[in-house]
């Protein structure tokens, strides 16, 4: 699968897509639409008939259930999560290189606007939420930009807005990648940086933009792993970034170093319109090029379950996991529900106890902190079926002594809706870690069996009872 236009075949092959040939307006209906699908766990949408821009049509959705994750993937529709997850997981460590490809062979090339002929407003860009600052042109993209000392190339996925015909205002958070280089890297030399927005590349591209993945490691050559072959990349037209060959659109720009530009508000992803208007980035546009009939990816990001919240359930959970164990913790799974919009994590942990809960905490705690509450379980609680973690949370984590709370100043999300405005300023926050294993001072037969088929009966009583199980008439 190469890009976007073969994967919107398979979504739709798969029933996961409808395509909507009624005129939709950009200004808010669309937006509206695709919330109220998302509401009602409905399909893909792509509007094909978009007020005022024939010729343009806009993807909403593409991968807001597990089941088009899993086509995303090359997986069957459906793969059970677990799978996904695994799949996942191994496929993040390898590395493929991207293949480079001439420019007259790069659909993304098909149009090319430079200086005064890239207008913005030629792009179907929605207002998605009422209440929104503007116009979202990438919601659902994959923001490039690059260290030139060490010659890494970051892709991360990041919000912008429209200001004007040639300017942007977005917000990568100050402890993303991309803010990292900028202030590393060109605030110091007072150097504008070159980055590219590319909207509509192959749906993984787009995954991999959203992974908390370390410094220096080559997005691209991840994406290359998780799809199974290089990806096609292409020269900009203004400066040296490489994007995907076969994405719908690309915009070239330089981010000013000496300009703070407001951002949002926006129907944030923890589900609310939680934030106000920010001090974002800007980002003066310098060419727009996009294959013939441009197709706009986006999401309109709110409540779960959307892109959002499932993108960072896969692609935070498995980075929580490989960092847990990077600190010696001997996990099992780890597991983000998509309803708890990367503010919970279930951590299943092979030793259970306090102090295995401890420094699960001390993890969380560790850097900025997105997550807001833990509830570590043992293993034999499948961290995936909330039918059996929020068992093992309601019987097992004692109100008085199994939850451990940490404060702290400086590294909270300014996002989380449940903090008040004093906190958010001064990024005040807290963390609770639920214990909920079995204390392991606890003698063994104290410890209650759980009263499954499973855990309850003899061997003997199991075999004997599932040999006849069609006899039963069940
Ligand atoms: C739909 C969506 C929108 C996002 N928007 C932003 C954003 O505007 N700013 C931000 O800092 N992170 C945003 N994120 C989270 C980042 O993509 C995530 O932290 C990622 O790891 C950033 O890449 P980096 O590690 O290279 O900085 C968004 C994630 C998703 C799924
Ligand atoms: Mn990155």
């Amino acid at each position: 699968m190469k890009d976007l236009r073969h994967f919107i075949n398979v979504l739709e092959k798969n029933g996961e897509l409808v395509r909507i040939k009624k005129e939709v307006d950009w200004d808010i209906e669309l937006g509206a639409i695709s919330r109220r699908v998302y509401d009602q766990y409905g399909p893909c949408l792509w509007f094909e008939n978009v007020k005022d821009y024939p010729g343009y049509s806009v993807v909403n959705g593409e991968c807001g259930t597990w089941r088009r994750v899993a086509l995303a993937m090359g997986l069957d529709a459906d793969t059970p999560l677990r799978e996904i997850y695994k799949i996942y997981e191994e496929r993040i460590q390898g590395r493929v290189q991207p293949n480079i490809v001439d420019r007259k062979d790069a659909p993304c090339k098909e149009n090319v606007f430079v200086g005064a002929d890239a207008d913005i407003y030629k792009l179907p860009a929605p207002l998605i939420h009422e209440g929104d600052g503007g116009r979202y042109i990438a919601t659902w993209d994959i923001i490039i930009n690059k260290d030139p000392e060490v010659n890494w190339t970051n892709w991360g996925m990041y919000r912008f807005m429209i200001h004007n015909k040639n300017f942007l205002a977005g917000w990568p958070q100050t402890t993303s990648q991309f803010a990292m280089i900028l202030n590393e890297r060109y605030v110091p030399k007072g150097q504008d940086m070159p980055v590219a927005i590319v909207i509509g590349s192959h749906p993984l591209d787009h995954m991999v933009a959203t992974a908390p993945l370390k410094p220096g490691v080559n997005e691209v050559e991840v994406a290359g792993s998780l799809r199974g072959e290089p990806v096609d990349l292409v020269k900009c037209e203004t400066c040296d970034i490489m994007v995907p060959a076969n994405a719908e659109i690309v915009i070239e720009g330089e981010v000013p170093v000496d300009a703070i530009v407001p951002d949002g508000p926006f129907g944030e992803y923890p589900g609310y319109r939680s934030g106000t208007m920010a001090e974002g980035v800007g980002f003066r546009i310098k060419a727009i090029t996009h294959r013939n009939n441009p197709i706009l990816s986006m999401t309109a990001l709110g409540a779960p379950v959307d892109d959002s919240s499932i993108a960072a359930s896969l692609t935070a959970a498995v980075g929580m996991k490989i960092g847990l164990k990077r600190r010696g913790i001997d996990v099992t799974d780890v597991y983000v529900p998509p309803e708890g919009v990367t503010h919970l994590a279930i951590v299943g942990v092979k030793t259970g106890g306090i102090e295995t809960t401890k420094k699960v905490l001390d993890f969380f705690i560790a850097r900025r902190v997105m997550v807001l509450k833990c509830i570590v379980v043992d293993k034999d609680v499948d961290v995936f079926d909330m039918k059996q973690w929020m068992h093992a949370f309601a019987t097992k984590c004692h109100p008085g002594r199994s939850i451990l709370v940490e404060h702290f100043v400086g590294k909270s999300n300014a996002l989380t809706p449940c903090y008040d405005a004093d906190e958010r300023r001064i990024l005040k926050g807290a963390f609770a870690a639920f214990d909920a294993t079995w204390p392991l001072e606890w003698p063994k037969e104290n410890i209650p069996p759980r009263a499954t088929f499973e855990d309850i009966y003899s061997q003997e009583t199991k075999e004997k009872v599932l040999a006849k199980w069609h006899e039963y008439g069940l």
